[in-house]
């Protein structure tokens, strides 16, 4: 596996100034979660600074590396090709970045649309997407702020429940796995009230 500085160094070529600039904010905002929620330190910030590694290859690019690859792609992420950075970027992750440890990938995979009972590294990821300071425009960023150190399920049930809200207003294409996911945190969040 490559280290952090010589990736880091890699990305920034790759990527645009807005999405490296993210890239740092969530490795850095995953690494106080991971802190908080006793996760390793360097799989974490692996994970957070190579979430949107394939994000800024255009769509009709990721489409035929996922062909190249014989990654399955679902009729929705055909349709709304901005939901394959995240399995693809797995893929790349691994490929190109050299990370070999699944949890890692797995985190990358999941992180646009979460999936029911995720791992801990796997909800950092998702969260430090959401929260990291470079977010400004969704709504209740200081409650989702604070909850993420609070409670790592009561944030993914309120990051899907906003993220649900937004695709609806927008008239967006949802995934069924976000919808799973949201699902799964609700009930979880219910049970234990
Ligand atoms: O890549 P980032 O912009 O950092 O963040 P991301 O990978 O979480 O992608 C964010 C977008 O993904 C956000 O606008 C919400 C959207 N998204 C999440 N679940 C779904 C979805 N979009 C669609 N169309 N369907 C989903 O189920
Ligand atoms: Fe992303
Ligand atoms: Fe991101």
């Amino acid at each position: 596996m490559k280290e952090i500085e010589e990736i880091r160094k890699k990305l920034k070529k790759e990527l645009d100034a807005y999405r490296y600039q993210h890239t740092l904010g969530v490795m850095y905002t995953a690494a106080s979660l991971a802190m908080k929620y006793c996760e390793d330190l360097n799989d974490t910030m692996m994970a957070g600074i190579l979430h949107d590694c394939a994000k800024c290859i255009s769509d009709d690019e990721k489409i035929k590396l996922c062909l190249e690859y014989r990654i399955p792609l679902t009729e929705t992420e055909i349709q709304n090709p901005g939901l394959i950075h995240s399995k693809l970027g797995a893929y790349l992750a691994n490929d190109i970045y050299g990370v070999e440890n699944p949890q890692i990938l797995d985190a990358i995979a999941s992180h646009t649309t979460g999936h029911p009972d995720m791992t801990v590294l796997e909800k950092i990821i998702f969260i430090a997407d959401y929260i990291e300071p470079g977010r400004t425009t969704a709504p209740n960023l200081t409650f989702v702020r604070k909850l993420a150190f609070e409670d790592l399920d009561k944030a993914m049930y309120q990051i899907l429940y906003d993220t649900l809200n937004y695709l609806h207003k927008k008239g967006g294409i949802i995934d069924t796995m976000t919808e799973k996911a949201y699902q799964y945190y609700k009930n979880l969040t219910i049970k234990e009230e």
